[in-house]
């Protein structure tokens, strides 16, 4: 439901070679991928983030290193910190989320249910807020 969000875990298979995961859209997410986008080269005292979304959806993972998340569903605020590139963070719509404490060298992966649009984004806490409001 919006306003919601869960770890999930992708499958790993492990052999001499090395660890391998997969993710299918709509099997193992949610929703089915539309868009892939990832973070890279982030100062360690960056901070990302700081907005929700209308519609989209989105599962964001650590493929190397890590980082925090900050989950603010309008009532109350949870932390979250991404470390296993096995493990996701599926964010649903009206989630507002900022990200911090990148170690040096993180990897961010973000699987997206839509394309970019500026126009799905809450960049202003107030309405976003509202907009959480209007939906209860
Ligand atoms: C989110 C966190 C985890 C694009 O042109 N295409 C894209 O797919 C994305 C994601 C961004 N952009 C442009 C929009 C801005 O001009 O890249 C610039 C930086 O985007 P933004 O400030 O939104 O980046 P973050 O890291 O604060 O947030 C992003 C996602 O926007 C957001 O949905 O959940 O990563």
């Amino acid at each position: 439901k919006a306003g919601s969000v869960k770890l999930i875990e992708l499958p790993v298979i492990t052999d001499p070679r090395g660890d391998l995961t997969f993710v299918e859209g709509g099997r193992h997410l949610p929703f089915d991928i539309r868009r892939v986008y990832y973070l890279y080269n982030v100062p360690v005292d960056s901070s990302r983030g700081g907005h929700a979304h209308r519609n989209l959806e989105q599962v964001i993972f650590a493929l190397s290193g890590s980082f925090r998340v900050i989950i603010d569903d309008g009532q109350s605020r949870s932390e979250y910190v991404l470390r296993n590139p096995r493990q996701g963070l599926y964010v649903n719509r009206l989630i507002w989320r900022e990200m911090d404490m990148f170690s040096q060298g993180a990897v961010c992966m973000v699987l997206a249910s839509q394309a970019y649009d500026e126009a799905d984004y809450y960049r202003n806490y107030d309405d976003f807020l509202k907009a959480v409001a209007e939906a209860s």
